[in-house]
């Protein structure tokens, strides 16, 4: 068993630890480890302090065997590496690798969706089908595809050939989604600045490449390349995935469901599903449905199958499927005792769960040949073996309950209600029942009239090192009281979710007039006899690409770029490569980002002073970093009231 000798401040009784700032259920199940002397995320972290100050300002170098080489950021001590690297060199690199690896991570879940859309097409692979075929052909059509009298699954053909286009063209054309999605006022700006990518394998490739000991030296120049991984991450990562996975498992439509680890059930076969590919949690829900029967011959009540993290999202937002945690709840999940399997694919998934598991009966299965834990049962998944993968899953799942051991089950109450499900083209259906012919209309009026002052979107994750300052709730609230709508994705979305900001019981007790009065307007229009919620949460990480859409409409209604609308993003307490390069992408859009903890570039005063000012000139973004939720939504709401009056609208 996993234990930490070392007396731990996170060590406390459930109500201190309350007050601290956790979430009732996290502060039951921290408990419950620290009982049972299990190490989590928190006493990781803390072993881990004081952490490297080199590395946070992204002054450290492993680029070559000469190194590894540090810059003293006072002045004091070396200011260059062994081949001369200084510190702007250095930072930008650094920068310039985080980036390589969050597109990586969205491009290849992109790639592989892409490649299982062709077999589907090709009736190759029998397990997935063309689900939304309406949105398969708008996408056609806004590739350039003639579909007229051509098969569902011809252009399906069509569409994924296009896809996989963008990951392996050899000329100059820039890549097909960046053409078929991107605002036409941002694809002038990028034209100009050299920006227009053509192949997203190679733009990671070159990304290494230019990176290694001895290449590019020009901080500029690098981060021009930064800005190329945003742009590949956005198109060949975020929309193609999230318009793909729409094509084989349907656009998201409003849901009421559950969240909290409180939908796990003493009961049922618990069954997790965690990690960011669709391809294979659907599959586990549709198996665990077909074999509760067996189940029930186990002596449970059923089969319950429980979401963590962006496959958690994918399945809450299609089948409302409950949502049971965010990633830094993941550990605690297992701690419940109730977890029979987690089963898990790509991405966000801590090697520490195999430990974890392995005090209690749960059953850690991995499933991507890429992505291995030790101590963990490995069954490989592929799109040809997908229904007899998570057949075996749930039956591994339904053996384990067998051994569950009642005595070690302790499952918080809190349940908390949400109503999700807000893709662009939910949205746009509420919408036309104000105005059937242009919908977007009563949007941009009611913002023009200040009832909603503008958007925030708040996404990421839930990172252990600001968890207990809950800073995205906070910030969430404080918006919402300045009538700022907020959107969501990701495990912010869950950790909102919790905090009972996705029901429209939150409009009534959060929302400021404005925002409160057009959500109750929304509300009736959409027939749910309650207001909106004032957070809507609109999907997984790759999903990002809804609210990029979004404004991207707004943008071209208005005939304006995005940096003029009275729109920003926040990723309030991100962890992963994956939010620095989503975030690239947005600041390339134009739109100014928020960020917690600091990115690690204030190594470089040039970085730091690109990214946080002279960008706005450039791209029209901006970077602001700030850990305070309060100041953060002060200088966020700001931002959006500085637009506004230059849109030449009343604040
Ligand atoms: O892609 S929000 S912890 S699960 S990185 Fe990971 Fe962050 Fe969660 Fe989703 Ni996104
Ligand atoms: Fe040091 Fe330069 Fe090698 Fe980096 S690339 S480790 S700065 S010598």
């Amino acid at each position: 068993m996993a234990t930490n000798k070392k007396e731990h401040p996170y060590r406390l009784e459930i109500p201190i630890l309350r007050r601290v700032g956790f979430d009732e259920s996290s502060a039951e199940l921290l408990q419950k480890a620290w009982k049972e002397g299990i190490s989590t995320e928190y006493d990781r972290l803390e072993a881990q302090s004081v952490q490297c100050g080199f590395g946070l300002l992204g002054l450290c170098c492993r680029n070559c065997y000469m190194g590894p080489c540090r810059i003293d950021p006072f002045g004091e001590g070396p200011s260059a590496g062994v081949c001369g690297a200084t510190a702007d060199t250095i930072v930008a690199r650094n920068l310039v690798r985080e980036e390589a690896g969050g597109a990586a991570s969205h491009t290849e879940h992109a790639y592989e969706v892409a490649h299982v859309l062709l077999e589907v097409a090709h009736g190759k692979v029998k397990g997935y089908r063309i689900t939304d075929k309406e949105k398969l052909y708008r996408l056609a059509e806004r590739l350039g595809i003639d579909v007229e009298d051509k098969s569902p699954e011809k252009v399906a053909a069509l569409v994924a050939e296009k896809a996989l286009e963008d990951f392996t063209r050899t000329g100059r054309e820039p890549m097909n989604w960046l053409k078929a999605k991107t605002p036409r006022t941002v694809y002038k700006v990028w034209e100009k600045l050299g920006l227009l990518t053509s192949n997203a394998f190679h733009e990671i490739t070159n990304a290494m490449h230019r990176t290694t000991m001895g290449n590019d030296a020009d901080p500029v120049n690098l981060l021009l390349a930064a800005l190329r991984l945003g742009i590949v991450d956005g198109y060949a990562g975020l929309h193609l995935a999230t318009d793909l996975q729409d094509v084989l498992f349907g656009t998201p439509r409003p849901l009421k469901v559950l969240t909290s680890l409180g939908v796990l059930k003493p009961d049922h076969v618990n069954i997790a599903v965690h990690g960011h590919n669709p391809l294979l949690s659907m599959k586990v829900v549709e198996w665990a449905r077909k074999l509760e029967e067996e189940a029930r011959k186990a002596g449970a009540a059923g089969i319950n199958v429980v979401g963590i993290c962006c496959t958690g999202n994918e399945v809450l937002m299609r089948l409302g499927v409950p949502a049971a945690a965010h990633n830094a709840q993941a550990e605690l999940a297992i701690v419940t005792g109730a977890l029979d399997a987690m089963v898990v694919d790509i991405q966000c998934i801590f090697p520490s769960l195999s430990q974890i598991a392995s005090c209690y009966h749960t059953k850690l299965i991995t499933t991507f040949p890429y992505a291995k834990i030790p101590g963990a049962t490995h069954i490989e998944y592929s799109p040809e073996k997908a229904d007899e993968v998570a057949e075996k899953i749930v039956r591994e799942a339904i053996e384990a309950y067998k051994r569950r051991d009642p005595s070690k089950v302790h499952i918080p109450s809190k349940v908390q209600e949400a109503l999700v499900g807000f893709s662009v083209e939910a949205i746009l259906d509420v919408l036309r029942k104000l105005d059937p012919q242009d919908p977007l209309k009563p949007l941009v009026e009611v913002i023009a009239q200040g009832k909603i002052k503008g958007a925030v979107g708040i996404v990421g994750c839930p990172n252990p090192k600001l968890r207990d300052k809950r800073i995205t709730e906070r910030l969430a609230k404080s918006l919402i009281k300045r009538d700022v709508l907020v959107v969501s994705t990701g495990c912010t979305a869950i950790a909102m979710a919790q905090e009972g900001l996705l029901k429209p019981e939150a409009t009534e007790k959060y929302a400021g007039p404005g925002l409160k009065e057009v959500l109750t307007t929304l509300g009736e229009a959409a027939g749910l006899g309650a207001p909106l919620p004032p957070v809507w949460h609109m999907g997984s990480c790759v999903d990002n690409s809804r609210i990029a859409d979004l404004i991207g409409a707004l943008a071209e209604k208005l005939g304006v770029h995005p940096s003029k609308l009275p729109v920003a993003g926040s990723a309030p307490e991100f962890i992963t490569e994956k939010a620095i390069s989503i975030g690239t992408y947005f600041l390339a859009l134009g739109i100014p980002v928020h960020v917690a903890p600091a990115p690690r570039i204030f190594g470089s005063s040039l970085v730091a002073e690109v990214l946080t000012s002279k960008l706005k000139e450039i791209t029209g973004g901006q970077l602001i970093v700030e850990y305070d939720p309060e100041a953060a939504a002060e200088k966020l709401y700001n931002v959006i009231l500085e637009k506004r009056k230059e849109l030449g609208l009343e604040s």
